[in-house]
This record gives structure tokens, C-alpha cells and sequence, in this order.
């Protein structure tokens, strides 16, 4: 959004517009938490095939965020909805640790291109009442966030359908994003 447009939606709302890119592995629940943080429910999803996008609220800002579909042949499209974002949530099933290489190498791709340079990250460590989750440490060595350069990142342990840990990523990110 223009920086003019901005301004006037924030004299009118009270709020500060961000655009936020949410991205991960298929599976890993970003629908989950999208609809959890903006109504509150536990939708029943289906794969994202394209995107769902919806504007959540947090204190002074107006989140717009992009839900982008995580199936390794929908992974390529990610790249259309880099450009103007303020910051990028990483998504990650921690009980499914036979795929955090891939997850790994799917961030390290979107965090070295051009337009995610420089913007922080917040990765949710999703899925953490599962018996053989990885912890939210563990989960964020295995990303190796700092080979794809320097940025403000981090990690939050959370449960999308008891919404455990969501408020906390959200207060992270209020203090983080670069508007
Ligand atoms: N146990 C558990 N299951 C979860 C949690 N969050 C999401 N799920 C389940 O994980 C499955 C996938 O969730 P989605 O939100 O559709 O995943 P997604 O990341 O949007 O997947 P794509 O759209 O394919 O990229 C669903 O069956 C959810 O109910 C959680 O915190 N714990
Ligand atoms: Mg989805």
C-alpha cells in the first residue's frame, strides 16, 4: 500500500495497515491459524490450493495476511506475494520432524530473495500438543534462520486449535515489523 493510502487508512481506522506473507510446508496449519485469529474458531480446512487472505487487528495495526497454499507443486506461486510484505510467518508442523530439512530449505529459498531480504520473521512452532512434537528451540536451529541472512526472527511455540501461543507471535510481531 502507498505510503499517502497508508496514512489515510489509519486516520480513518485508527490502525496501521502491514502486509503479511504466511508461508510453510503443506499441512502445517497456517489456514488453521488465519481463521483462529480472525474468528476465533477452528475451521475445518482443506489444502489451500491459491490463497485465503484476511485482515486480523492487533492493537495499533491492521495485519493483512496472505495465506499462501504449502503443496510442494503450489510452493513455486509463494513468489508472487513477496513484494511489499512487512514481514513473513513461517509455519512449521513440529511433530512431523522427518520434514524440517524441507521446511528448512523452502525458508532459506524465500528469505534470499530480493524482496524478504530484510524483513523479520516470525515462525510459529506449530502442532505443540502432539506427544512427539520438537520444541520451538529445536524447530528454530534446524530452519538455521542465519544462513539467509540478517534479520529480527523468532520462534514461538503454539497450538493453533487451542490458540496456545498465537497472541504471543502477534505481540512480537507489533514490536518487530518495519513499517
Ligand atoms: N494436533 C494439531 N493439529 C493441528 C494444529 N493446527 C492445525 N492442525 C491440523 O493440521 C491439519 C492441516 O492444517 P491446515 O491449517 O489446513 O494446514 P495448512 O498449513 O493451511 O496446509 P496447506 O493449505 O496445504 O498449505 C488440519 O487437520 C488441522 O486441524 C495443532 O496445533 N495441533
Ligand atoms: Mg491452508
Amino acid at each position: 500500500m502507498g505510503l499517502l493510502l497508508s496514512r489515510i487508512y489509519s486516520l480513518v481506522y485508527g490502525k496501521t495497515p502491514c502486509r503479511i506473507l504466511m508461508i510453510g510446508l503443506d499441512g502445517a496449519g497456517k489456514t488453521t491459524i488465519l481463521y483462529k485469529l480472525k474468528l476465533g474458531e477452528v475451521v475445518t480446512s482443506i489444502p489451500t490450493i491459491g490463497f485465503n487472505v484476511e485482515t486480523v487487528e492487533y492493537k495499533n495495526l491492521a495485519l493483512t495476511v496472505w495465506d499462501v497454499g504449502g503443496q510442494g507443486q503450489l510452493r513455486g506461486l509463494w513468489r508472487h506475494y513477496y513484494q511489499n510484505a512487512n514481514a513473513v510467518i513461517f509455519v512449521v508442523d513440529s511433530s512431523d520432524t522427518s520434514r524440517l530439512v524441507e521446511a528448512r530449505n523452502e525458508i532459506y529459498t524465500a528469505l534470499t530473495s530480493d524482496e524478504l531480504r530484510n524483513v523479520p520473521v516470525l515462525v510459529w512452532a506449530n502442532k505443540q500438543d502432539m506427544p512427539q512434537a520438537a520444541s520451538a528451540d529445536a524447530v528454530l536451529r534446524a530452519l538455521r534462520l542465519p544462513d539467509a541472512g540478517r534479520r529480527d526472527y523468532h520462534c514461538e511455540p503454539c497450538v493453533a486449535i487451542t490458540h496456545t501461543g498465537l497472541i504471543e507471535g502477534l505481540e512480537w510481531l507489533a514490536q518487530h515489523i518495519k513499517l
